[in-house]
Parts: C-alpha cells; structure tokens; sequence
C-alpha cells in the first residue's frame, strides 16, 4: 500500500481517492474524471488546497465551521478530554460530566422550557431521534394514531431513512421512496412559486397549506409539523415575514407538536442563538447539529420542552446511539459554545458583521444577473435570473447556470454555493470586514465571467 500523505502529488491523490472513496451526492464516474480537489489545511476563513491555492470559504464547510478554522482551545479540549476519558456511553444507568456539563449549557442557552437534551452524533440522527420522539410521545399520551408528520417540499432534514423521508428532496425521495406517515407541503419560496401574489399574501397563503393538510388528513392523526427557520440546503429560502406566525397559529390551534430544525440557524446563524427566535416562534423540540461543535468533532441534540420531557421521562424511550453525548464531542461543544459567549459571536452576526456583510451583499444586486440579494445574519443568497421584472428561469435545465457561475467561484478561490439558480453563502462568524470585502469582489469577478459564459452561450434568456 503507498504511503498517503499531503506529500503526495495531487495527481496521484485524485487517483487514490477515485479508487475506494465514494463522495455524498456526486456521480462517482464524472468526479473520477475531473478529479477531486484536495483541502489540505484551513485557518481562520482560508482553506489551502493540495496545489497551494488560498480559497476563501463562503459556505463554513457544510454550514458549520462558525468559529472558524484552526481553533486551539477546541484542539486542547479534545485532548484533554481523550486523555481524561475518551469513551463511555450514557446507557445502564450511568452519565459522565461532559454530558452533564453540555446539557446543563444547552438548557440554559435555549430559551423558555426548552430545558431537556438527548444526544446524537448528526443532525440526520437527532431528526430520526425526534420522529422517534414525538411518536412515542402520542402513543404515551394514549394517542398512538398520532402518527403522521408535516414537512416541507425542499426541505432538508438530513440523509438517513427518516431524515430524508422527513425532507422534501424528490431526488432523494426518488431513489427507493420513503418511510410511511410523512406527508409534504408546499414551501414559503416566494421568488420561485409566488406568481403575482405579494411576498406577504404568498407567506399566509403556504402557512395555511397546513392548516388545510391537518384538515385533509385529520388533525387527530398529526403527531407534529417540522421546519428549518430559513431553508439552508433547499437555496437560503427566506420565508415572507407572515409565514412564521400563521404557522405558529395554526400549530397552537391543534395542539401539534412543532419541530424547528436548527441545524443550520442555530448557535448565531440568524444573530440570535437560535433561528426560531428570529422568526419568533415557539417550537416544543429543537434539532441541533453542525455550529454545536463548529463542526470539530460530530455531534448533535434534540432539545426538548417540558411538556414533552415530562411524558417522555415517565416512560421507558426504547432509543439511543453508541455515542450519544461521547464525552470528546461534548467537551468540545461545551468549548465552542464557551468560546461563541466570550467572543459575544451572537451579538457580532447580529449588530456588526452581519449588517457589514448585509450591505456589501446587496450591491450585488445590481447585476445584470442578479434578481435579488437576500440575507438573513450570515446567511445569503442571490436568484439568478435573465428577467429581474418577471422572476423568469433562464431557458435551460434547472440549475445549469447556478452550475455555471459556481464553477466560476471555484476558479477565483471562492467558496460560493449553486443550488438550482440561486448562488449561496454562509460565512463564519469570525470572517473580518476585510475578508468580507475579498469575499464580495470575488463573487463579483465569478457573476461577471459566468454572465459572459452564459450569454455566450445562448442561455441569457427567459424559458
Ligand atoms: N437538518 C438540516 C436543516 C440540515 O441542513 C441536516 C438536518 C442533517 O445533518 P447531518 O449532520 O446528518 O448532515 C442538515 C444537513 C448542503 C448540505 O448541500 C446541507 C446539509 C448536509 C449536507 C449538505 O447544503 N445539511
């Protein structure tokens, strides 16, 4: 076997990893052919790839390095903790302090009774964790017909059986379907599917799409509604103000149990610690992954209300992983969320680099290929489109000039998302205002050349 290191040749690399390693939601043949691109180190916002390249990341990974790269005081608390205790599990009757220490900060962190934690590795897990949960909570209540969850179209709830049955992602669904008892409804994607109504008229219109699905299925049949505050991997869909309350409404209405997925929008992605305090409702159980731990180590919660853990606590809940709360995770997390309080990173998304970066992201939307720039803390998209007037797609297949532009980004080191037509961000909280700033001229420079390309190419104009 040839020894592999960061030595090696990035040819070479690319070779290897073709070979044995298969990539999440790729086509394997065609990654093969292009070759994979190496990340060899990162600091601070910076990744280095295998060739040298500095590239700035817009995206914090997978939505998560929120304190960014290269932090010592979470290398430290791992070691320390590896050291102390690298494993136990918290079933038979035992616990350890890492878990205890991290429940006790996660109920204090999160408002109101959100006050109980079950551990989980992934925000896929904890949302299988929470389908669990809420059914085992009817049936305990003597409501076992309780059974069917709401959810979104274009939603993402992770990747699992139940995670992605729980999504709305008819790619995934299309690949073996879904569990039974999940039922979708239209999402609040206004620039998309909001026809001539305002943003305001379209937001009460999709919140009552779940009045009128509890009506159709039977409100005595719901077990709960589960939704990310703003839509991460589904494009950084940002809902129209009216869409939150009428869906808390309607929740309270009948009694439904309400899963705000906080995945993404947790721990100062909205400039508050939670996504669900920005839209300003008041879910029964939260899910937690990703900004938990930064993305340093894997690990994810549910948190839970009282309500919900007083009948929960009275049974026997037949559920658990092998590291839920492992102590390396839990001491690491506890570390983040020490080092987010003491760096006030909340306060810094919401009153400095958030509007920093609020302002220098709108000017983008004077380009000729910008319909419109939209963020929320440190979460950003923009919607491509050849007609800003008519919100028209572009007249190709879904995605390719989201593909295009995206390729363009890769090409200037920058970390800048497709999905479909719509380009994304999501930067760590300690990006600086001159890191904003780089940030910013580099998606200019990519929408500029992608602009020519798709001109070039015939695709400026409306399907
Ligand atoms: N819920 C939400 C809201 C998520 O964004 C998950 C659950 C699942 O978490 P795990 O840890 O199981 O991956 C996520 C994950 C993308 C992308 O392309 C987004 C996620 C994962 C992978 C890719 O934007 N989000």
């Amino acid at each position: 076997m040839t020894l592999i290191s960061t030595q090696t040749p990035t040819a070479e690399l690319q070779a290897l990893d073709a070979a044995h390693h298969m990539h999440p939601f790729t086509t394997g043949d065609a990654l093969a052919k292009r070759g994979a691109r190496v990340i060899t180190r990162a600091e601070g916002v910076w990744l280095t790839d295998s060739e040298g390249h500095r590239i700035i990341d817009g995206m914090s990974g997978l939505w998560c390095m929120n304190i960014g790269y290269g932090n010592q005081r979470l290398v430290d608390a791992a070691a320390k903790q590896m050291q102390e205790l690298p494993y136990y599990n918290t079933f038979f009757m035992t616990t350890h302090v890492p878990a205890i220490a991290l429940a006790n900060k996660l109920a204090e962190i999160a408002p109101g009774d959100l006050n109980h934690v079950f551990f989980a590795s992934s925000g896929s897990e904890a949302n299988d964790t929470n389908l669990r949960l809420v059914r085992a909570y009817w049936s305990a209540k003597g409501q076992p017909e309780r059974q069917v969850i709401i959810s979104r179209r274009n939603a993402y709830h992770g990747s699992t059986m139940a995670g992605m049955s729980l999504g709305g992602m008819s790619g995934m669904h299309e690949q073996g379907g879904i569990i039974p008892g999940i039922h979708h409804i239209d999402q609040p994607h206004w620039w998309a599917e909001g026809g001539d109504m305002t943003p305001e008229e379209f937001g009460l219109a999709r919140a009552q799409d779940l009045e009128k699905a509890l009506l159709e299925i039977g409100p005595e049949k719901v077990a709960a509604f589960i939704g990310e505050p703003i839509q991460g991997a589904g494009g950084v869909i940002i809902p129209p103000a009216t869409y939150w309350p009428e869906i808390q409404r309607i929740v309270d209405k009948y009694g439904i149990l309400f899963i705000s997925d906080e995945v993404i929008c947790g721990f100062g992605r909205t400039g508050n610690w939670f996504g669900f305090q920005t839209m300003g409702t008041r879910p029964d159980i939260i899910t937690c992954a990703k900004g938990l731990s930064s993305g340093y180590v894997p690990i994810a919660a549910s948190i839970v209300n009282d309500k919900v853990a007083d009948v929960i606590n009275a049974i026997e809940f037949n559920h658990g992983y092998t590291y839920s709360g492992h102590p390396v995770a839990a001491a690491v997390a506890l570390e983040n969320l020490r080092i987010i309080e003491e760096q006030n990173l909340v306060g810094r998304v919401k009153d400095d680099i958030g509007p920093y970066l609020a302002a220098q992201w709108a000017t983008l939307a004077d380009h000729p290929m910008v319909g419109e720039a939209k963020i929320v803390g440190l979460m950003g998209s923009l919607a491509l489109t050849p007609n800003k007037a008519t919100r028209a797609p572009f007249k190709a297949d879904a995605g390719t000039v989201g593909y295009m532009t995206r390729e363009c980004c890769f090409g200037n080191d920058l970390v800048m998302r497709h999905v479909g037509d719509r380009m994304i961000i999501a930067p760590p909280f300690v990006i600086s205002h001159a890191e904003v700033d780089e940030l910013i001229a580099r998606a200019r420079k990519s929408l500029d050349q992608a602009y020519e390309k798709v001109k070039a190419a015939g695709l400026f104009e409306a399907a």
